[in-house]
């Protein structure tokens, strides 16, 4: 199995501004896990491409897997470090869906109402992956089973839990804490915690 380690967590200064290293996961969620049954579970790419596409939880566990080594850095100013997450890469959604040229961004849409935005160049890096296993076992309740979207390189409110499907915009819009005052990129390094 292909393994990543984020470059995030080589930095000099690995732990950005105004951060502290916890020692676990801090659980953060609007509603708490929401009901799942696996057999009943889509995940939806639509939006700007060419033509939409739906999965079933077995079409995920087909996909390609990936392992990625993480720090986890949460704009209330905890940081996690070296967190291990399995799952597929986002650059298996190209291979499924065909990805309109003027696509500005991404929104996530989770099963418990969240939505967040990420600007493209974000979404579709070296490091990004959805994934359904947290340090080798099945992706707890608590931290978005059965499936999240990981994004090391910016604050973890951008890294949806219990997600649902992904929308490709031709303009950045906010999602639940971006419409609340939370930055539209939320760059841990440069302190983009609002807006
Ligand atoms: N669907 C969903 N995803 C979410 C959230 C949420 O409320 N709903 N909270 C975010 C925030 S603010 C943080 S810090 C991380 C926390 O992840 P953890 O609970 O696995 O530690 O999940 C993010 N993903
Ligand atoms: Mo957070």
């Amino acid at each position: 199995m292909k393994e990543i380690i984020s470059p995030i967590n080589f930095r000099e200064d690995r732990l950005p501004p105004g951060q502290h290293w916890v020692d676990k996961l801090i659980v953060l969620d609007i509603a708490g896990p929401p009901p799942v049954d696996l057999s009943r579970y889509r995940f939806r790419i639509f939006g700007e491409v060419e033509e939409p596409a739906v999965l079933l939880w077995d079409d995920i566990l087909d996909l390609e897997k990936v392992k990625l080594t993480a720090d986890f850095h949460c704009v209330t100013r905890w940081s996690a470090k070296d967190v291990q997450w399995e799952g597929f890469h986002v650059n298996e959604i190209k291979k499924l869906v065909k990805i309109n040229h003027d696509v500005k961004a991404v929104m996530i849409h989770s099963l418990d109402g969240y939505t967040t935005n990420i600007p493209i160049e974000y979404f579709f890096d070296e490091d990004v992956i959805f994934a359904y296993k947290l340090f080798g076992k099945p992706l707890p309740a608590d931290h978005g089973f059965p499936l999240r979207l990981v994004v090391p390189k910016l604050y973890a409110w951008k890294s949806a839990k219990f997600v649902s499907g992904v929308e490709f915009l031709k303009e950045d819009i906010p999602g639940f804490w971006e419409q609340r005052g939370y930055h539209m990129r939320g760059e841990p390094w440069k302190e983009e915690r609002y807006s």
